[in-house]
């Protein structure tokens, strides 16, 4: 069979001891969105490059890789303005991505509702536009009219630039727009719940750690569990059955990842609004990664920005018939374990979400 993946280099610069964490972790995004990792490239740098963000030796050493090992893309973890992307592809003449870019192509493969398009779209569009501010930069400063270049110097290329850089604004206005109003129907829905006495329970957690796979065994919302980071990216809502009289819903939502890019928690904001109303919220953590300390870290830091204080959380230690790194977590005799996949601890979860809502 023909090979059809991309082939991908990747690359870190820095000097940040969990750099071979951010790599694999990079690793696993970029196989997630289907592309063969063909090798990697580090270069310990407390500074970036301003051209190239990477050192020229060391770029140079990238061009070399990047042919032997016949790439297409590479794919840095930090995060390159624009005038990088385009000094980087030039150089390299192949295409330049960085954590970014990978995380909003393996969004917007997934993203199947209306809403969730909408957001991939705004955190699209919000990413490109300082790149195209940037090829404008590139381009007056070719022009030789510095930064600034009036409008006498300008060709036709920079004009073209100018209403790009217009058109994207007003779809980047359009988008928000759409997306409030969706977020005032989501609004209007969980006034209908408080209404009808609707409790609502929210998953969160680190993408893979078994969100969906809680919510299937939960309830029986057949939801897709996957191998891969960011499977979930539109919310699902579920009732959950807990006995006579007691309304629940349930809603698997998008996973949290370190380093979230800005853009996400922008674009996010109605769907992330849905933890903020919610009368509970399960933490769902991955106890065999290990990683497990950080990226509980990591979600209870988003949670910390979306403002929910009075809410209370119950945090779970999924995987336990894996092997276990949360053992060694300071909390770790305050979380609940269980196996959403092999049903363990299933029923004493409920007991609990009981507890908590109905007393
Ligand atoms: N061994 C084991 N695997 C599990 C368990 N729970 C989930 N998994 C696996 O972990 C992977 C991720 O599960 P998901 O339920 O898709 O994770 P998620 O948190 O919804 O992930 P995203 O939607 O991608 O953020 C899948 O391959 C599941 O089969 C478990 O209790 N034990
Ligand atoms: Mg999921």
């Amino acid at each position: 069979m023909k090979d059809i993946k991309k082939r991908a280099v990747l690359v870190y610069v820095g000097t940040e001891p969990e750099h071979i964490e951010f790599l694999e972790e990079l690793s696993q995004l970029a196989t997630g969105a289907d592309y063969e990792v063909m090798s990697y490239l580090i270069q310990q740098r407390a500074l970036p490059d301003f051209k190239y963000y990477i050192g020229k030796g060391k770029l140079k050493e990238l061009k070399e890789v990047a042919v032997a090992t016949e790439c297409d893309v590479v794919i840095f973890d930090n995060t390159l303005t624009s005038m990088q992307f385009y000094n980087l592809e030039k150089y390299l003449n192949i295409e330049v991505m960085d954590r970014v870019n990978l995380i909003i192509e393996i969004f917007s493969r997934h993203a199947t509702s209306n809403e969730g398009k909408l957001q991939v779209e705004l955190m699209y569009k919000q990413k490109m536009l300082p790149r195209i501010l940037g090829q404008g930069l590139v381009l007056s400063r070719q022009a030789g009219g510095g930064a600034g270049g009036t409008g006498a110097r300008r060709g036709g290329g920079e004009q073209k630039l100018e209403l790009d850089k217009r058109t994207i604004r007003r779809e980047i206005k359009n988008l928000e727009e759409q997306i409030d109003q969706l977020s005032r129907q989501r609004k209007l829905r969980r006034k209908r719940r408080t209404q009808n006495n609707v409790k609502t329970i929210t998953l969160v957690g680190y993408t893979n750690s078994g969100k969906s796979t809680l919510m299937n065994a939960l309830t029986d919302a057949n939801v897709l569990e996957e191998d891969k980071p960011f499977a979930t990216l539109d919310p699902t809502t579920r009732k959950l059955f807990l006995g006579l009289n007691k309304n629940v819903i349930l809603t698997d939502t998008v996973g949290f990842i370190s380093r979230l890019p800005h853009e996400f928690v922008k674009a996010f904001r109605s769907t992330l609004e849905e933890v903020r109303y919610s009368d509970l919220i399960i933490h769902v953590l991955d106890g065999n990664s290990y990683n497990v300390s950080t990226q509980y870290k990591v979600v209870l830091d988003v949670l910390k920005s979306l403002e929910i204080e009075n809410i209370p959380i119950i945090t779970v230690v999924n995987k336990i018939d894996l092997g276990q790194n949360a053992l060694f977590m300071d909390d770790y005799n305050k979380f609940i374990p269980i196996s959403a996949k092999h049903n363990k601890n299933i029923d004493l979860l409920k007991a609990k979400i009981s507890e908590i809502l109905f007393g």
